[in-house]
């Protein structure tokens, strides 16, 4: 835990004017925004675009992409154009309402045309990372015997055909000669007219495979209701205001990237850069100067390599456009946040939620504290609890099983063909929703979160969360990266172990990692000082979103030991 606090910067932000701290809401408030609400037609599509140009706005920038020396600039009316070209070229293939459609496409404008293309026309998009490897995207497509596909040429080596027999017809974006189906050159022949599938909101909408931490990935299907609190959260949380130029750094095969990546911000309207390629401090920091971002939402992972470049890389840009920053998908630690409120004069907003769940649940709004470490309060609409092992609400300051009260808009329609899997996220019934996350929930309402429950520390007795560990590390001058993990032991049960990368200019010697165990010894607890301290060059993470793999340590360190 911290002390310090950092209060709310600046004014003006959406929610201030709509709503106040202790308000009542109702999710109900929402459905008003959306025209279905006389009509009972419904379609993400003509909510992100279609609405849009239809309001007049069809000359508005949607969608500006940067890519090495490439720049490309959609309109609304460009977009839905394009669409419209594309969903006529599936329609004309056979792809129908309820149709699974595999996207796995590069961050580019084609992979939002492609996904809109297949909403559109009422099917279910399939986002799949950039960088899978055969076996993920074989495996993904496989489970739901996914008929249609559409691709980029330089991923065809990685598309199995014969090891997918579901699979009928794949397009790909720039292919000339082949077997597939050019989608570009077939879409410059087809009408930029498409009349939209008209759906209900509990049809489904898109598929996200989730990993977990173990077993094979489940299938979590959304449905077209999602549009409530992902158009909301992005409007309170994310604070879009038509004016604004937004960046989400992920690829929508991560959960992030579809729904605020695509669906938050064209819900709201507003412009929303891509940026082709990967990491790179510079080149993000030039995206962000180059397209003038105003708010930018991206995870702790690039948030700690920007704040590990030397001499102060940022100070070669113009970062004054931006007035909100948001972070996603894994514990951001208080040392990134004091860094970047010092040298960004920014608050960087945490935000938690899951593939599951749909949108944010819990997050520091613009108007509130933030308490460095704590992922912030439930947003307006959402009630959670931390329960114990028998589903008893726990009193504050007391670390159990975060739970949220069920239900709420975007909540998960099923896992494909799984009822038990589903059904495993309700173990006390239907009133809470379990995250298999742990928390615990301080005097003001704020969640700090714990771990996953599987990478809870038993130390003698003690219950030590990694992340804290992680995080008091950090603060070490020569710690660059830390994973902390239990390693069994025969007496204690489990001793704290920690794996770390040193900052450019540290060796890796004994004094150092004693004086390292000291530090977190005397700053956060003597029972929670890692008995070993391995250093390495590099933490294993996810693929797809960069948490670091715990499970992964786990593994290292039983073949090594
Ligand atoms: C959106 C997303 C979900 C899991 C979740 C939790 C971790 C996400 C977090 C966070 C600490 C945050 N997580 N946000 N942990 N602080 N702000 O990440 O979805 O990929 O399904 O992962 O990620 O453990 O349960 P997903």
């Amino acid at each position: 835990m911290t002390a310090s606090i950092i209060p709310p910067q600046t004014s003006g932000h959406q929610i201030e004017k709509e709503w106040k701290e202790g308000d009542p809401f109702d999710w109900e408030q929402v459905h008003d925004r959306f025209t279905w609400k006389e009509s009972g037609r419904v379609n993400m599509a003509h909510e992100c675009i279609d609405r849009h140009v239809l309001e007049g706005k069809g000359d508005h920038i949607a969608l500006h992409y940067f890519a090495d020396e490439e720049e490309v600039i959609y309109t609304f009316s460009e977009l839905q154009a394009e669409i419209n070209r594309w969903g006529n070229v599936l329609k004309n293939h056979g792809v129908h309402k309820g149709d699974f459609v595999f996207v796995f496409l590069p961050k580019h404008p084609y992979c939002h045309i492609a996904m809109f293309a297949a909403i559109k026309i009422g099917a279910v998009v399939g986002p799949l990372f950039e960088a899978f490897m055969e076996e993920a995207v074989k495996d993904r497509i496989n489970d739901c015997e996914g008929r249609f596909l559409i691709t980029d040429d330089t991923f065809l080596d990685r598309v199995k055909r014969e090891e997918i027999p579901s699979l009928e017809k794949v397009f790909t974006t720039n292919e000339k000669h082949g077997v597939n189906i050019s989608i570009t050159t077939e879409a410059k022949k087809n009408s930029d007219q498409l009349a939209t599938e008209w759906v209900d909101l509990e049809d489904g909408l898109n598929i996200h495979y989730t990993s977990g931490s173990t077993g094979k990935p489940k299938g979590i299907i959304h449905a077209h209701r999602n549009m409530i609190q992902q158009y909301q959260t992005g409007r309170w949380v994310l604070d879009l205001h038509e004016d604004d130029v937004y960046w989400c750094t992920a690829h929508p095969g991560w959960v992030t990237g579809t729904v605020y990546g695509v669906f938050a911000p064209l819900l709201n309207g507003v412009t929303t850069v891509i940026h082709g390629g990967r990491f790179s401090a510079e080149a993000w920091y030039e995206v962000l100067e180059k397209a003038r971002v105003t708010v930018w939402y991206s995870a702790p992972t690039a948030f700690r390599m920007l704040k590990a470049q030397p001499d102060h890389l940022h100070h070669n840009y113009d970062l004054s456009r931006i007035r909100h920053i948001l972070s996603v998908g894994e514990p951001l630690n208080p040392e990134v946040i004091h860094w970047a409120y010092e040298n960004w004069n920014l608050r960087i907003h945490d935000t938690w939620w899951m593939t599951e769940t749909g949108a944010q649940l819990v997050a520091n709004l613009p108007t509130r504290a933030i308490k460095p470490g704590s992922m912030g309060r439930p947003i307006p609409g959402i009630e959670v609890a931390v329960l114990d092992d028998h589903g008893h609400p726990l009193p504050a300051f007391e670390t159990g099983h975060l739970a949220i009260k069920a239900t709420w808009p975007s909540l998960m329609k099923e896992v494909w063909k799984n009822p038990e899997k589903f059904a495993s996220y309700f173990p006390y019934g239907k009133e809470w929703y379990l995250a298999g996350d742990l928390a615990y929930v301080d005097e003001d309402g704020y969640v700090f979160f714990q771990g996953r429950s599987d990478d809870m520390i038993n130390s003698s007795g003690e219950r030590i969360g990694p992340f804290e560990v992680e995080s008091k590390l950090l603060e070490h001058p020569a710690v660059r990266e830390s994973g902390v993990i239990g390693k069994p032991d025969e007496i204690r049960g489990e001793i704290v172990k920690a794996f770390i990368v040193l900052n450019d200019g540290f060796e890796n010697e004994a004094k150092l990692l004693q004086d390292i165990r000291a530090f977190v010894k005397a700053n956060l607890a003597a029972h929670a000082a890692p008995r070993e301290i391995e250093v390495i060059s590099e933490l294993p993470k996810t693929q797809i979103s960069g948490k670091v793999l715990r499970r992964k340590l786990k593994e290292k360190d039983s073949v090594c030991s």
